[in-house]
């Protein structure tokens, strides 16, 4: 096998390098997610398809997780959205006869964009021991690999069960029952690389994971924070809340290495004016920060705002605990260790601040910017201690707001996909299933893969997400698969995790949120939850890509009774009437009473803080916390790059070779540095480099010069995840570091000639 896929079929010989935009939608995207349509599904498809995008009646928009809001657009789509979306709605088929041609050693060598362009997965298919060939199978059969292979296993813990955040509620519950019953805690997900930081810090210090803000919470805002996002490419709705929020005169702070064109200024593609007009400009006040120097400006922010005694004193008596440690740790503050970590200057700094004291209602929302370092969990806690400072948790306009990825990455948590569950929880399980669910804490992402690699998991199965491509070292990971005995991919599209095989390997292609889904009792729908904690129904209106599919809740109520046994739960029930999987949600999770008959409508899921000021931590109060700074100092020559996302992209399904608004066409290998950076190394813009941490290395990358902050660097996932060790990863979290990786430069060597 090789080491690394060599990836002949995308070549970089097209790529260009023009100046990045500034600003963000506009015409431009409304053409580029039509083309992307058309291409995919042809006219009439297209139109139908982006109809029913986010509609009362439609299908949850599989893009990301940004609340709907109640007024619902005619077009209530984004560029984005309406590419998500036409890559599950394609027309283009991968079949039996697609795999005759292709063995799984040629699937290996292409990249992550061929495989997704390859189109839907339309039949069950296996690659027995001794074959380079996956072929068809039956789906009875199917299921009889899966549990001849978990009989074999010493104990249950040896198998490991990921899901990726598109699940709807209903599969992601079965899934975890499905584990539970078998008797493992091993459910691992796309959170832990995600925002398991930020669930980790806000439990520590306000007792609930989620975030306390809702859209009308933005409404009300008067200050903004945007920190580590970019939601002109990731939540491209957001923009219009944003553009909303400064209508009405809320200003609004970018915490950002990068100037984001999103966050300069926004075209609502759906209004004339946001077509044909200069837009709506959105940041007041630009932080430049360095990477990983978020913990310091929130720290020194506090620390302005302790020694102007502007804080709530009557909030802080009432609700927090501990304001008094935090008050002479940022008394110690050293101004010069923060100006280096941060790179800001301190006009910068009292900028913020004179925004920070004039206004009465702050947010602050995050995303990947702040969730991938070492010490996140502290930041995000540092975040925290700014709120509670004056007050601006558990009030109208203000609050918490970590703006979650995949469109039901926070409802499958909710449904207790999560290897470390609340014991409130599988007690509540064990009630209603009657049965005793283990207690040991399970694998996460990393644990699984260092589970896999030394021999002590056997069988890996995911239903969704793309496993390989998405976690950190690339090497590792893909050694570590190809150990087991068995790994199963349940799969709308073709990706590497199905080049990347156990001994055995299964993939069972399912029904996607756009399709229809017709089970025994009738059209079925499927509940997912938002970033905001509203949960709502989705009702596909495709059809199906193949007959031959199932849909998830169908595959994991089939396999678990032929693994478990018919009688281990109402599988059959299940499968074939959805509203039985949620009445049996509705005994367990709090919060879910009346499921089905609410769904419709949606409802938003209890909030201690944000409802009633109520601190459900173990002492009951709000948290203060004092976490040391510590500055992230690199050697002479050292960058530390980040590793994001470009403008076509999906998280690992690339759907075109640009990133428009950074200027980039037709070509994913670059890395962006400040231009003076380049200067002092003596490396011109253009030229070819190898990027290298440590004895790892990703090759030939070519250098844009482009204005982020000095001393650092960007280029995009997942082809920089051979650089992250598995060993990097954050404290507490243990979410791998894909922010703060510290590199340098090498020029390429010539491209030996063929
Ligand atoms: N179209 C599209 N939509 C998506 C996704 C997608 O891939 N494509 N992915 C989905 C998923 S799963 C997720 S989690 C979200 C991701 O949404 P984002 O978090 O917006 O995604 P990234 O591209 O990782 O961008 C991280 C941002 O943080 C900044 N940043 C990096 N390091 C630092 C730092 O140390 N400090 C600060 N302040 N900023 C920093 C980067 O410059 C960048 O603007 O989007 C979701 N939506
Ligand atoms: N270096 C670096 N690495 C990162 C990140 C980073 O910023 N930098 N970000 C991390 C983050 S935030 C995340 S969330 C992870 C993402 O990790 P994953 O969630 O594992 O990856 P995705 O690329 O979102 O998964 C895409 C695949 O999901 C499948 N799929 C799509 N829709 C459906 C569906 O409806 N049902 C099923 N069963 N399958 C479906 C398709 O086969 C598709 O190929 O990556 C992480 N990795
Ligand atoms: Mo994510």
């Amino acid at each position: 096998m090789p080491r690394r896929a060599p990836q002949h079929d995308v070549s970089d010989d097209q790529l260009s390098v023009t100046t990045p935009k500034s600003s963000a939608a506009g015409l431009p995207a409304v053409l580029s997610s039509i083309q992307h349509a058309q291409q995919q599904m042809g006219a009439k498809r297209t139109l139908l398809t982006l109809l029913n995008v986010n509609q009362a009646n439609g299908f949850d928009c599989p893009g990301c997780a940004w609340p709907e809001g109640e007024k619902r657009h005619t077009a209530e789509f984004c560029e984005n959205g309406a590419k998500a979306v036409a890559e599950e709605a394609t027309l283009r088929r991968v079949g039996p006869e697609f795999f005759a041609e292709h063995s799984v050693h040629d699937l290996a060598e292409r990249s992550d964009y061929w495989l997704g362009q390859q189109g839907r997965l339309t039949h069950p298919v296996h690659k027995p021991v001794d074959s380079d060939y996956y072929s068809e199978i039956s789906w009875d059969e199917a299921f009889q690999v899966v549990r001849r292979e978990l009989d074999r296993l010493h104990s249950p813990d040896e198998a490991v069960f990921y899901t990726s955040g598109r699940t709807s509620n209903e599969a992601a519950f079965l899934y975890q029952l499905f584990a539970r019953m078998l008797g493992t805690n091993n459910l691992p997900d796309c959170s832990n690389m995600c925002h398991e930081s930020s669930g980790l810090a806000l439990n520590e210090t306000i007792g609930i994971g989620k975030g306390s803000v809702q859209l009308a919470d933005l409404e009300q805002a008067d200050l903004i924070f945007v920190v580590g996002q970019n939601p002109g490419t990731n939540h491209p709705r957001m923009l219009g809340t944003l553009e909303e929020a400064k209508r009405r005169g809320a200003r609004i702070i970018t915490v950002n290495p990068l100037p984001e064109a999103g966050m300069i200024r926004f075209k609502d593609p759906k209004k004339p004016s946001g077509m044909l007009g200069r837009g709506t400009e959105l940041t007041d006040l630009f932080l430049q920060i360095r990477v990983n120097g978020d913990l310091a400006l929130f720290q020194a922010l506090g620390r302005m705002l302790v020694d102007a005694g502007a804080v709530d004193r009557d909030f802080i008596e009432a609700y927090t605990w501990d304001y008094d440690s935090y008050a002479a740790h940022v008394k110690s503050l050293d101004w010069g260790e923060v100006l280096l970590a941060t790179g800001l200057s301190e006009d910068d700094i009292a900028a913020a601040h004179a925004m920070v004291t004039s206004a009465q209602r702050i947010v602050v929302c995050w995303a990947m910017g702040l969730t991938q370092h070492r010490n996140s969990v502290p930041t995000i806690r540092e975040v925290v201690n700014f709120l509670l400072l004056r007050g601006n948790i558990g009030r109208p306009g203000t609050g918490v707001c970590p703006v979650r990825g995949h469109s039901n990455v926070q409802g499958d948590r909710t449904m207790g996909i999560h290897e470390k569950p609340k014991p409130e929880f599988l007690d509540a399980l064990a009630q209603e299933f009657g049965f005793q669910p283990p207690r040991e804490p399970g694998h996460d992402v990393v644990e699984s893969i260092r589970a896999m690699r030394d021999g002590r998991a056997r069988v890996f199965m995911a239903v969704g997400g793309n496993f390989v491509s998405a976690t950190p070292d690339t090497e590792v990971t893909e050694a570590a698969l190809r150990t087991c005995a068995l790994t199963v991919q349940v799969s709308t599209k073709l990706n590497r995790s199905h080049a990347v095989t156990g001994r055995q390997a299964l993939i069972l292609p399912t029904l996607g949120r756009t399709e229809i889904d017709v089970q025994g009792s009738g059209r079925q729908f499927v509940t997912v939850e938002d970033s905001m904690s509203a949960v709502h129904a989705s009702r596909g209106q495709l059809r199906p890509a193949a007959d031959t599919l199932l849909s998830e809740v169908a595959i994991v109520s089939r396999l678990a009774r032929t693994v478990l046994g018919a009688n281990s739960a109402p599988w059959r029930e299940f499968e074939e009437d959805y509203d039985r999987i949620r009445d049996r949600i509705a005994a367990v999770v709090p919060g879910f009473h009346d499921f089905t008959s609410r769904a419709e409508q949606g409802f938003v899921l209890p909030h201690p803080p944000r409802d009633e000021r109520r601190f459900t931590t173990a002492n009951g109060r709000a948290n203060f916390s004092v976490n040391e700074l510590e500055v992230l100092r690199t050697q002479a020559g050292e960058l530390i790059l980040q590793t994001l996302r470009s403008h076509d992209q999906y998280n690992t399904t690339i759907y075109g070779l640009d990133d428009r608004y950074r200027g980039i066409s037709q070509g994913r290998r670059v890395v962006f540095v400040h231009p003076d950076d380049l200067a002092e190394r003596g490396i011109a813009d253009g030229e070819t480099v190898d990027l290298v941490a440590g004895d790892r290395r990703a090759e030939r990358f070519r250098v844009v010069s482009y204005p982020t902050a000095r001393s650092c660097a960007a280029a995009y996932f997942p082809e920089t995840n051979v650089l992250v060790p598995l060993d990097s990863t954050a404290r507490g979290s243990n979410t791998p570091t894909s922010k703060s990786v510290v590199i340098r430069l090498e020029r390429s060597a010539p491209r030996p000639v063929s």
